[in-house]
């Protein structure tokens, strides 16, 4: 794939959707591919974990919807965060329902994520009327999404042909999907080998990161930011208890520490993979 051995900013000219230049842009401007995934339940610990990452960070990943004493000056927080510290913002919602549920989702209720994430997901299973739900909401407001292509867990039905399919939903609609989630990357995958439309750089985003453990006990599944970019040509490793930890980041120094350490890691391989 040609785009595998092109630098970050190289590739914002292949993007036209705003959400996936500025991801390309701020990866170069940071030198880190690293998205940290801040999933504790309390809004002082969110922020804490935030503003201690923040410098060594792309992309800011969320799971609002479990944080319990949540109001919206969190929102209001988090977006002052990603403007000192330069990332962009990604709320993990996996949208799956019908177009016009998913539109409501978005934009509306409690969260009103359309309002604040630079960047959020769907699953295909509904077909291509999730993206054309969520496109109504995010499109006009430059937001990008992403198709869960794969997932990082034991057992995953999202492999072969349904993997192909969610390929071609988003080939179909590169204004507004910028990539995957998923574990490898997804160019010219279901096309005929030199195929013109092959030409395609799909942004790949890839759970299920860590260096010193291999899962979890639920059925994550562990590999090295070495193996992510380098051999699965991913563009984003996602951490999350990685860094934070078991005591959703008491320590601030292991923190920022274990943000360090993955940042590095995740840039090696990148420049390894591109070879500067
Ligand atoms: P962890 O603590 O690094 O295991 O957290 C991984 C995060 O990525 C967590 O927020 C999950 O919801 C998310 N995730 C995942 O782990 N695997 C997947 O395939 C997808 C999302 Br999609």
């Amino acid at each position: 794939a040609p785009f595998l051995k092109q630098t970050y900013s190289q590739r914002v000219a292949n993007h036209s959707n705003p959400a996936a230049k500025a991801l390309l842009e701020t990866i170069e401007r940071k030198r880190s591919n690293l998205c940290v995934s801040v999933d504790v339940t309390k809004k002082a610990d969110f922020l804490r974990i935030i503003e201690i990452v923040g410098p060594y960070v792309c992309l800011v990943k969320t799971h609002v919807d479990i944080i319990e004493d949540f109001d919206f000056s969190l929102v209001e927080q988090l977006k002052e965060l990603s403007v000192k510290h330069d990332f962009q913002i990604f709320e993990d919602r996996k949208f799956a329902d019908i177009g016009n549920t998913v539109a409501l989702q978005y934009s509306s209720g409690v969260y009103k994520i359309a309002s604040w994430s630079h960047i959020t997901n769907a699953h295909p299973v509904p077909g291509p009327s999730v993206i054309t739900g969520l496109s109504s909401v995010g499109l006009p407001l430059g937001r990008g999404l992403l198709l869960l292509a794969e997932m990082s867990t034991k057992g995953s039905l999202a492999t072969g042909s349904y993997t192909e399919e969610a390929v071609r939903m988003a080939r179909a609609n590169r204004d507004f999907v910028v990539g995957f989630i998923a574990q490898r990357r997804m160019d010219g995958l279901g096309l005929a080998e030199g195929s013109s439309e092959a030409n395609e750089d799909f942004l790949v985003l890839t759970p299920g990161v860590g260096l010193d453990a291999k899962g979890d006990s639920m059925g994550q599944q562990y590999r090295t930011p070495r193996e992510v970019v380098l051999e699965s040509g991913c563009d984003v490793i996602i951490v999350g208890r990685g860094i934070y930890g078991k005591d959703n980041g008491a320590n601030p120094e292991a923190v920022r520490e274990q943000a360090e350490r993955y940042r590095a890691e995740g840039w090696k391989a990148y420049q390894e993979r591109i070879g500067s």
